[in-house]
């Protein structure tokens, strides 16, 4: 992987990071109404798997999804504004947080309900198949969701036709605040794709250049017509499950951990921090997955100190322009609303 690419990467490490902040202060001002599930600690994953997607594919995801939908190319300020509830949002501002949606990207949602996204990617990649088109769906889902009746229908059909699904764990280990040794018998997600004869790996999510990786391999087999295939990534999320979540049902000891990549026990031992950390205390966190990359290019020569310091000034620049945006931008009116409501009128197809 060349410089660029690799350059483009943290970009949008960097981007995800500062807009999910971002996010979190405006909820707690009051600009950002319902639930808010933020993506801090998970970069990796949502930027390495998009990166080795290409511009027909098809990306279905949950509603931890804002990152999502920004590698793929919905302006931040679209998805700012859809967090606001306002027209200029990528759904009008009628979704909001946990549902994005933009076509022409081929960002096929956002969706709320745990085991939505599962069918979705099916139907698409059913519908690529009969075509016999070049394309994939790129499916997005928790470690939590992999208990949801859904998850085997769907692999089963998947690998019964041989569609061209990736599937997708971003396994943070938590269920909301339920760890996964307490929601699932089979903890390694992986596993679960043989009972469905679905090749199936399990890596590094910390880790943007093994996820890309990991992807690129994955989407070419796909795209050989040998069916689908299951990532699993395993990651962390800094942050609690939702805005509304303190998260206190983590030992401060294993946020810690996984934000400075210690030794739990070392860091059980000089144990420093008396509440739940703050963005402030995670931004200024050890090396998690997006210092990971930022030290990776420095040593191997690709960015300097100033570089990097340059580039976070500009991702703080293009923040504040879509705040600033969503603020300006109205409320969708009743007529808006009833608008969407006919928006595929005469678009019925009967089979
Ligand atoms: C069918 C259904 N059941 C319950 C919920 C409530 N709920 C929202 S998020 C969530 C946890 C899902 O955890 P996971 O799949 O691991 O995703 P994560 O939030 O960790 O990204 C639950 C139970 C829901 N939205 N849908
Ligand atoms: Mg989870």
């Amino acid at each position: 992987m060349d410089r660029t690419a690799k350059i483009a990467m943290l970009r949008d490490m960097l981007l995800a990071r500062a807009f999910e902040e971002r996010a979190a202060r405006e909820y707690t001002r009051g600009n950002i109404a319902g639930f808010l599930h933020l993506y801090p600690g998970e970069e990796a994953v949502a930027v390495g798997v998009l990166h080795a997607a290409e511009p027909a594919d098809y990306i279905v995801s949950t509603y931890r999804e804002h990152v999502h939908a920004m590698v793929r190319g919905v302006p931040p300020r679209a998805v700012m504004a859809e967090l606001f509830g306002r027209i200029d949002g990528c759904s009008k501002g009628m979704g909001g947080s946990m549902h994005l949606f933009d076509r022409e990207r081929r960002f096929m949602g956002g969706y709320a309900i745990v085991g939505e996204t599962y069918p979705v990617a099916v139907g698409i990649a059913y519908t690529i198949a009969m075509r016999e088109l070049p394309e994939a769906v790129i499916c997005f889902f928790g470690d939590g969701a992999v208990n949801q009746g859904t998850f085997h229908e769907s692999l089963n059909m998947a690998a019964l036709w041989r569609l061209p699904v990736l599937f997708v764990c971003e396994n943070n280990h938590y269920q909301i605040g339920t760890e996964i040794h307490r929601h699932s018998a089979v903890a390694e997600v992986y596993k679960r794709a043989c009972a469905h004869r679905i090749p199936a790996e399990r890596v590094n999510g910390m880790d943007v250049l093994a996820v890309h990786e990991a992807t690129r391999n994955a989407l070419a087999r796909i795209r050989e017509g040998t069916g689908p295939q299951l990532l699993e990534f395993e990651t962390y999320r800094f942050r609690g499950h939702s805005m509304a979540d303190p998260g206190t049902y983590r030992p401060r000891v294993e946020v810690q951990a996984y934000e400075k990549e210690e030794d739990p026990v070392t860091v059980a031992i000089g144990e420093t921090l008396p509440t739940y950390p703050t963005a402030e205390q995670i931004a200024a966190a050890g090396t998690d997955s997006i210092a990971r990359m930022a030290t990776h290019m420095n040593e191997g020569g690709l960015l300097e100190a100033a570089a990097l310091e340059k580039l976070q000034a500009e991702i703080d620049e293009i923040v504040e322009d879509a705040v600033q945006f969503a603020s300006r931008s109205p409320e969708p009116t009743l007529e808006d609303a009833r608008a969407a409501l006919d928006c595929n009128r005469g678009m019925e197809v009967l089979i």
